[in-house]
């Protein structure tokens, strides 16, 4: 109830030409510049935040691109690996550290040949927000050596939802927790996000699911599959049998049932946004969200999900960028129309025909509640 009560837009925009260039040292520039090579989408929204998490957040967005960049590379043997993802936090109070043993990703590769930057500039941050993206890089780590080492033993990846569930809390969960408090401990969200852990923990997994769902494809390529067996194993007998032609309809009606359970978390995610007060962290936030929820339309019944990338169109993406750097009002008017669309498409032979339709009618209601 106080949540909603706090949407009162304070419009904050400084260019990034404006700012003030001397006070950021050689090597604040060089962790943007990684920033810019390492980030596809979220170098944006990063660049633009309130100057006050500005650095802390790039840090924070860096250091965990490095552990997840050693945790995706299959060359790294598993005894270098292990230490490296439980050990990380520690990483960061030794200056000078750096790995050159990443052979995957050229761009990734060179953040971690170059990681020094990173832990000069984590140094600089106040001891809060320092002792905020220590913990949650320890608990990611330790999250991540779990799944690896689990992984080896187990060819087949994720069994269960709830493994999949808990897979997703310790890449993007955390990411939640870790900005939340981050944004409350600069005044620039409500604490009371901090009483429902559970809107911050939808706020990752929203996102992390729905790249799930879109990278299928490609994580299938390069012998990765995060959708877990529970679902998939309801529609074919092997992994490998829904990227054949001829089980089309059970790929689309396995993706359907994925999209379902992220459709899940939609709620959670706009009530969240409702505790931000501040514009610049409010777009942060916002952008990521109707991002994905437009990838999920794009997805849905879209049989190319299992042939090459799917990816929402530049028209799509620029009226998505205007209309989520405003307010919740019009962040929901984004929801509101990409799941309809994605009502209007689905199947009634779909097995989860019917809980689809009952998930988009509740996001609606929701959203009728919410004004
Ligand atoms: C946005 C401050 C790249 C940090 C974590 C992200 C790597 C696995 C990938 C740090 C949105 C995709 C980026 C869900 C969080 N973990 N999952 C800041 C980072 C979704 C972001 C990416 C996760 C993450």
């Amino acid at each position: 109830t106080e949540l909603r009560a706090i949407i009162q837009w304070k419009l904050y925009h400084l260019p990034v030409h404006e700012r003030d260039e001397k006070a950021e040292s050689e090597n604040t520039k060089k962790c943007f510049y990684f920033l810019d090579l390492t980030s596809r989408s979220f170098a944006a929204v990063i660049k633009e935040l309130h100057p006050e998490l500005l650095v802390p957040v790039c840090i924070f967005y860096l250091i965990l691109r490095g552990l997840d960049t050693i945790e995706d590379d299959m060359t790294i043997p598993l005894e270098t690996k292990l230490p490296i993802l439980k050990g990380f936090d520690k990483i960061l109070e030794q200056p000078g550290w750096s790995f050159d043993g990443n052979h995957e990703r050229e761009k990734d590769r060179q953040l971690l040949v170059e990681f020094d930057c990173v832990i000069q500039e984590y140094a600089k941050i106040k001891p809060a927000y320092q002792k905020i993206i220590t913990d949650i890089t320890k608990r990611m780590g330790d999250g991540m050596a779990y799944y690896c080492d689990n992984a080896e033993h187990n060819e087949n990846g994720v069994n269960t939802v709830e493994e999949y569930e808990k897979y997703c809390h310790y890449v993007a969960g955390l990411v939640g927790e870790g900005c939340t408090r981050l944004f409350v401990e600069a005044g620039l969200a409500l604490p009371a996000l901090l009483e429902r852990p559970e809107l911050m923990e939808s706020m990752g997994q929203f996102l992390q699911q729905t790249n799930i769902i879109r990278d299928i494809k490609e994580d299938y390529d390069d012998n990765r599959r995060f959708y877990p067996k529970q679902i998939w194993s309801q529609y074919v007998d092997e992994f490998e049998d829904l990227f054949k032609p001829e089980n089309r309809e059970k790929a689309l009606n396995c993706s359907a049932e994925m999209i379902l359970l992220a459709l899940h978390k939609v709620d959670e995610c706009l009530y969240y946004l409702a505790g931000i007060k501040e514009q610049s962290v409010f777009n942060f936030c916002a952008i990521p969200q109707t991002m994905a929820i437009a990838t999920l339309n794009a997805c849905f019944r879209n049989y190319a999900l299992f042939q090459r990338n799917v990816k929402i169109s530049k028209g799509e993406a620029c009226e998505i960028m205007t209309q989520s750097t405003q307010n919740l009002k019009l962040v929901t008017e984004v929801f509101k129309k990409y799941t309809r669309e994605i009502h209007k498409k689905s199947s009634p032979q779909d097995p989860h025909y019917l809980e689809i339709s009952i998930a988009c009618g509740k996001i609606e209601q929701f959203i009728e509640k919410l004004f």
